[in-house]
């Protein structure tokens, strides 16, 4: 294996430059092109590409060292013959400092009023047919000083600013952002000052006629720079990054580029980033030398806006400092709690709901299940009201096939359910569970009765698997051995209605005649009015009740 050593490139006449970044690790493989380093001047920044293709051996330069043409700025092992092959590296007319010269002045005229005018040329971009504007930094009328940016340029490789030749007013600026300019181009004009308008504007043949940094625009584009590629692959949800920027881009788009804006120093590495995932440079703020944007700067751009509420979010509940008031102990919550938290805020947040209550009169049925205690400790299998429950509602579902149902997502369709699974809520140490008995129509009361148990306990006991809590079209939440004449349940969603059951008791009923002693059952039936409206509300409840009344109608 052959090693060799890869150079700073002429640079144009510039004495030295800065490294800004390092686009490769030692021990790397790098293709021929792949970008190594970028360098900076005051005024321009260029790409150095690798001359040959080979491992990385040993890196000779760190991010804030300045460089001068010749400086070793790594190491490279290339396999035998390749070696030999291998071109020196060379950056024909890179010419980072040339661009960082005043930029290229016609002569000037005789002044009408003040200083002399100067047309503002697009200087020679070393044999690329054309550059993009991607930054105005001034507009007619403003005052500037000489060197101060006026627009930047930036081709596939590098990125130049166009600096104001003299001290003086911009006359005109005829183009915008977006526009590709070529050589020699006419941008505008610029009145120098009149002070300095005695004495000769720079040198025009000596600006002319220097190369510029944007000479390596000529050079082929290559795949992204290799820095992207590690940012974009650095762990960071890119979609999710690009979801959020889409906004900012869109209204970057429509807005007025702000013409006086401050400049942006950021090299072409960072500015093919920012412009990839949509990053409003002029809102990064630089911690490089000068301001200089980094690739650090747009990750921590980046994740503070993910970490920002959407501007749609709700007001946020304030963070009080409960310990200021009195003493406190912090608990964290279970797994089950913590999905509790996202599932009971995306249902209340999601289901418009509403909830409507009503007793059935259960004595007929508590004195049925009575009358069932001896076969019950035959079977050893208890019936409590929950598998009665449970067989009403599958029928009331299938009379009212519209709680049996999901809206899609895309809110124009409704979907029928043609199998009946019924959640029933079961409160243990860890958080709230919800298993799913299936087939709720197809059961008998003893099958569900030991069904619910089953799955009740292995609910306590963290038994349950992933399964057996998914595909309920309905739930039951029944808190009447706890206590309570009523409550309301939240909706399950996507399921669009949920029954909740409160504590049994005896109550007076009127019978039109007389108050009679029965035997009654709190039930509170919140559903999605997205989807049911209050009459089919009240006809499913009005059913239950009526089956539970009296459960010979279940034959019907
Ligand atoms: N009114 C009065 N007593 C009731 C009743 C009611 N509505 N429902 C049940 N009971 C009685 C039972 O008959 C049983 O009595 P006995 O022991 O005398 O026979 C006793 O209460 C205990 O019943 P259970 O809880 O063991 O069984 P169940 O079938 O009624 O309920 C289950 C099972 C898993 C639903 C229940 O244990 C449970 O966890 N409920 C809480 C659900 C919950 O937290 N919901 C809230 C969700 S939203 O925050």
């Amino acid at each position: 294996m052959k090693r060799d050593s890869v150079k700073v490139p002429e640079l144009g006449g510039a004495s030295e430059v800065e490294v800004i970044e390092i686009a490769v690790a030692d021990g790397a493989a790098v293709a021929t092109g792949q970008t190594l380093i970028t360098l900076e001047s005051d005024k321009a920044s260029m790409e150095v590409p690798s001359p040959l293709a080979g491992t990385v051996r040993g890196i000779s330069v760190k991010v804030g060292d300045r460089v001068r043409e010749g400086d070793e700025i790594l190491v490279m092992e290339i396999a035998g013959e390749a070696a030999a092959a291998s071109a020196p590296p060379v950056m024909s007319a890179s010419t980072v400092t040339a661009a960082a010269a005043p930029a290229p002045v016609a002569p000037g005229k005789a002044p009408a009023s003040g200083g002399a005018v100067l047309a503002l040329r697009v200087p020679d971009l070393g044999g690329a047919d054309s550059v993009e504007v991607i930054e105005i930094s001034a507009r007619a009328g403003d005052s500037v000083t000489e060197g101060a940016s006026l627009l930047v340029l930036e081709g596939d490789k590098a990125s130049m600013e166009f600096p104001a030749p003299a001290d003086g007013t911009v006359l005109t600026l005829d183009i915008k952002v977006g526009d590709r300019v070529t050589s020699g181009q006419k941008l505008g004009e610029l009145r120098t000052a009149a002070a300095a308008a005695a004495a000769p504007v720079a040198q025009p043949a000596a600006v002319v006629a220097a190369p510029v940094a944007v000479a390596d625009v000529a050079a082929p584009a290559a795949a992204p720079a290799p820095d992207v590629q590690a940012t974009l692959a650095d762990g960071d949800a890119v979609a999710a990054i690009t979801r959020v920027f889409e906004k900012e881009t869109r209204l970057a788009a429509g807005r007025a580029p702000s013409a006086a804006a401050a400049p942006v120093y950021a090299g072409p590495a960072v500015r093919q980033l920012a412009r990839e995932i949509g990053i409003p440079l002029d809102e990064v703020r630089g911690s490089g030398p000068k301001g200089r944007i980094l690739r650090e700067d747009l990750r921590s751009y980046v994740k503070t806006r993910l970490a920002a509420p959407p501007a749609t979010a709700l007001p946020t509940v304030p963070d009080v400092d409960f310990a200021a008031f009195g003493p406190i102990e912090t608990v964290a919550l279970s797994n089950i709690q913590k999905a509790t938290v996202t599932n009971m805020s995306r249902s209340w947040l999601n289901v418009p709901h509403v909830t409507q209550f009503d007793y059935a009169d259960v004595t007929e049925l508590e004195a049925f299940r009575d009358s069932l205690k001896p076969e019950m400790e035959q079977r050893k299998n208890k019936l409590t009201p929950l598998p009665f429950l449970l067989l009403a509602v599958a029928r009331a579902l299938r009379e009212h096939p519209r709680f049996n149902a999901a809206l899609a997502p895309d809110g124009a369709n409704l979907v029928l359910k043609k199998y009946c699974h019924v959640g029933i809520a079961v409160d243990t140490p860890q958080g709230l569970v919800v298993p799913v008995i299936r087939d709720v129509d197809r059961k008998s009361v003893w099958e569900l009765a030991a069904e619910a148990r089953e799955l009740a306990d292995k609910a306590r006991n963290r038994k349950l698997k992933l399964a057996e809590m998914q595909g309920a079209c309905f739930t039951i939440s029944s808190l009447g051995n706890i206590g309570g004449e009523g409550f309301t349940p939240i909706v399950n969603a996507p399921e669009v209605a949920i029954l909740g059951v409160s504590k049994l008791a005896v109550r007076p009923v009127w019978n039109g005649q007389e108050f009679l002693a029965r035997k009654t059952l709190p039930l509170s039936l919140s559903y999605d009015h997205r989807v049911i409206n209050g009459a089919d509300a009240g006809n499913f409840l009005s059913f239950l009740v009526v089956v539970l009344g009296d459960l010979r109608r279940l034959l019907l």
